[in-house]
């Protein structure tokens, strides 16, 4: 790595240069390619990454063809991450927080396309009545937690449910609360007041929660390195006594085996774990960005690192699926976003009259 040095009126300024770090740690992770899942669970984590990516695909072919509106932050490329952490949890048991990056979350916990699609046409019919749009994607259903336009807002309001979980269990005696709560949150937002905070007290008790951060490096146009002086973020955890790990956070394995870990330890009262996961989106960061600040030769690098593709490699070394097996998968995924793209054009608009409703719970 070439250190950069700026020099300003006051002070000189070094920083890292652009690329190479990132990079380098996710080289000198611990590949999965020689752990063998069992059928159905890959089949389960390769239906749930091509939902993500092709439902991101169809989000951007909509938002220019102007039915969606506002900012859109897609998630092409992180798959590994949703899928990884949210699959290896508990439906309707556990807990999810999201970002404004939060399609994927939802999909994962279960919240069906028609919902998030509608949502992102601002219909009726979408997870959060047509009023929450693109970034504040909710379900109750679905244990998530919501989107967040904020960064770090969410952060907060997962500990609230991990607290809730052990009130519950420690103070109500409801011996079968032991649900345990994911949030994610993105590199950038490691420099907010609330990660520092929400760490803090998520290990003074002992907490059930994951703090899931997708370092894809960027933070809209900032790279990581120029903006925080110890980007090895899990190493964080340490000044809080807390366990952080890193992990390939393009490899869907890697990143399932290392929640089951941080689950482990959640349940038996462990307490919180730091999972940072090395990632990259494939795309701006919202499709407002014509993403030209990022170095073609860093994309091409992560492309070839697709999580898709990975899966795919490991599902065939190991003969778990035929390739037509896994086409026809896809042919499937794309019919489920085509019918949630005809239901929610189809769905109607929110009553101007209901405005208000929903503001606050009956
Ligand atoms: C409190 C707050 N400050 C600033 C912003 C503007 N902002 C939007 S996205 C973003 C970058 C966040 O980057 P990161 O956490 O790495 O998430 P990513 O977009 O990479 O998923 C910033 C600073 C904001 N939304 N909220
Ligand atoms: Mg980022």
């Amino acid at each position: 790595m070439n250190p950069k040095t700026v020099d300003t009126n006051k002070a000189t300024i070094t920083s890292s240069m652009q690329g190479g770090k990132h990079s380098e740690r996710l080289e000198n992770l611990k590949s999965s390619a020689n752990t063998k899942l069992n059928r159905a669970t890959s089949l389960e984590l390769f239906r749930d990454m091509t939902l993500g990516r092709r439902f991101e695909d169809k989000c951007a072919e909509m938002y220019y063809r102007g039915k969606m509106f506002g900012f859109v932050h897609l998630y092409n490329g992180q798959e590994a991450v949703s899928t990884g952490v949210i699959k290896a949890m508990k439906m309707k048991h556990d807990w999810f927080c999201s970002t404004y990056r939060d399609h994927v979350h939802a999909l994962s916990a279960g919240v069906p396309a028609r919902e998030v699609m509608s949502e992102l046409f601002g219909k009726e019919t979408g997870c959060s009545k047509g009023r929450g749009g693109s970034m504040h994607l909710f379900s109750k259903e679905h244990h998530l937690l919501g989107g967040y336009a904020f960064i770090g807002e969410g952060i907060p309001v997962a500990l609230g449910a991990a607290f809730t979980s052990r009130y519950k269990r420690d103070a109500l005696g409801d011996s079968n609360s032991d649900s345990v709560t994911a949030a994610f949150f993105g590199d950038g937002t490691c420099n907010n007041g609330q990660f520092f905070e929400c760490l803090n007290m998520a290990q003074l008790w002992k907490l059930p929660i994951i703090f899931v951060v997708e370092n894809n490096k960027w933070a809209i146009g900032m790279a990581h390195d120029r903006a925080t002086s110890e980007p090895e973020i899990w190493r964080k955890a340490d000044a809080f006594g807390m366990k952080g790990e890193e992990v390939n956070g393009m490899d869907v394995i890697a990143v399932r085996e290392a929640t089951q870990r941080a689950l482990e330890r959640a349940r038996s009262g462990e307490g919180p774990t730091l999972l940072e996961c090395l990632t990259y989106r494939f795309r701006g960061h919202s499709l407002a960005d014509p993403d030209e600040l990022r170095a073609e030769e860093e994309k091409e690098f992560w492309a070839k690192k697709d999580p898709l593709i990975s899966l795919e490699e490991n599902i065939n070394k190991n003969q778990l699926a035929s390739s037509s097996e896994l086409r026809s998968i896809e042919k499937e995924i794309d019919s489920e976003i085509n019918d949630a793209v005809e239901f929610a054009l189809n769905a109607d608009d929110p009553n101007p009259n209901e405005l208000t409703k929903y503001i606050w719970a009956n």
